[in-house]
């Protein structure tokens, strides 16, 4: 490519006008089971900023519903479970994910790479943390007390919980790569709440299944989760080829934490594109400066953008990211 690629967590949904329209009156996880639906959404934020890829429009939880989870996503909340998952019969009711069980993601990733042509389309999974939180809480947790307290006080259910969903994650990225997703990226969204001798213990295992068992596919792996700046070796180590780094730090010292043979992806803040244009614009080239150290960068922000995000901000600012790496 002859500049950094530049794609951004969220793109589609919430702060898109052709996004709320085509939504309205249909439930999230309806809209996410309905291949025309999906393609167009994934596709509007590729069409108005001129993006270098294309994400998948689903959520974390649609593997879940569809081995027979009882998820819903509220408006303005996220994902709630109807039961959460807290005991022993809670966690052996995960089975694996089967290719027949989401045919319409199958379906809508085909209509897609066929109309995105040569522009790739990241397929994406929660990450297993992520996902055992939202079981066990039952919903959004800011101190995911009730998931710590299943770690620490019952590992060996911890473990066969993690590891029904380090299957159900590849089954779901799976079938998406087998579909024509070219990419894949494991949002670990929340993982930043445990301290690193805990994710080594609780968590790299299962990651590392993931990005093992994604090996084969010859997709690029990304891995990505927020406040993970003292984890930013060990999501290495679980053998992604690009790391994910929210906004907290900059990506010349990431590279230092990741370590070599990784590409990075970040990190602009979010809230950065509520500032004046030109705050905007030094930080991004800042962005770029600092992605130079690293074996490879794709811009991106370093969490999700948000829903009251100006879409201008967002065109402008993919244009420059283009003209300011161009070589
Ligand atoms: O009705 C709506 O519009 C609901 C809003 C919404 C949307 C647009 C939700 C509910 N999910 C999504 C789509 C979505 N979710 C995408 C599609 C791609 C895109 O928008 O460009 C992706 C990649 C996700 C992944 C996702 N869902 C993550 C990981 C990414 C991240 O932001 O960290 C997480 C944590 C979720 C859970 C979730 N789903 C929805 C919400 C509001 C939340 C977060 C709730 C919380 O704070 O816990």
């Amino acid at each position: 490519m002859p500049y950094t690629p530049v794609w951004y967590m969220r793109q589609a949904g919430r702060s898109l006008p052709e996004y709320r329209r085509v939504r309205e009156g249909i439930e999230m996880l309806t809209a996410c089971a309905t291949p025309d639906l999906v393609a167009e959404i994934t596709l509007q934020p590729v069409r108005r900023y001129g993006t270098d890829a294309a994400i998948f429009f689903s959520d974390i939880v649609v593997p879940l519903r569809a081995i027979g989870v009882d998820v819903d996503i509220k408006p303005n909340v996220g994902p709630v479970m109807g039961a959460p998952v807290r005991d022993r019969a809670g966690v052996a009711a995960l089975r694996p994910l089967e290719p027949d069980d989401v045919p319409y993601v199958t379906e809508a990733v085909r209509a897609l790479t066929k109309e995105l042509g040569g522009t790739p389309l990241i397929g994406f999974a929660g990450g297993p943390f992520t996902l055992a939180s939202y079981l066990i809480e039952g919903g959004p947790s800011k101190n995911h007390d009730r998931t710590k307290a299943m770690m620490y006080g019952e590992p060996d259910l911890w473990h066969e919980l993690m590891d029904r969903l380090t299957e159900i994650t590849l089954g779901f990225l799976r079938v998406q790569a087998d579909a024509g997703a070219s990419v894949t990226q494991l949002f670990d969204s929340w993982v930043g709440a445990v301290a690193p001798q805990d994710y080594r213990t609780y968590v790299l295992p299962h990651t590392k299944k993931i990005f093992e068992g994604l090996a084969g596919l010859g997709v690029p792996r990304i891995h990505f989760g927020v406040g993970t700046g003292e984890l930013l070796g060990l999501l290495g180590e679980a053998g992604a080829d690009v790391v994910g780094v929210d906004w907290r730090v900059p990506l010349d010292e990431a590279a230092v934490r990741v370590g070599a043979g990784k590409a990075l992806q970040g990190n602009l803040d979010p809230a950065i594109l509520h500032a004046p244009w030109e705050v905007i614009e030094g930080r991004a080239r800042d962005v770029l400066d600092r992605g130079r150290v690293a074996e490879g960068h794709v811009f991106n922000l370093g969490h999700g953008v948000l829903p009251s995000t100006d879409p201008g901000q967002l065109e402008r600012l993919t244009d420059l990211v283009h003209e300011a790496s161009a070589r």
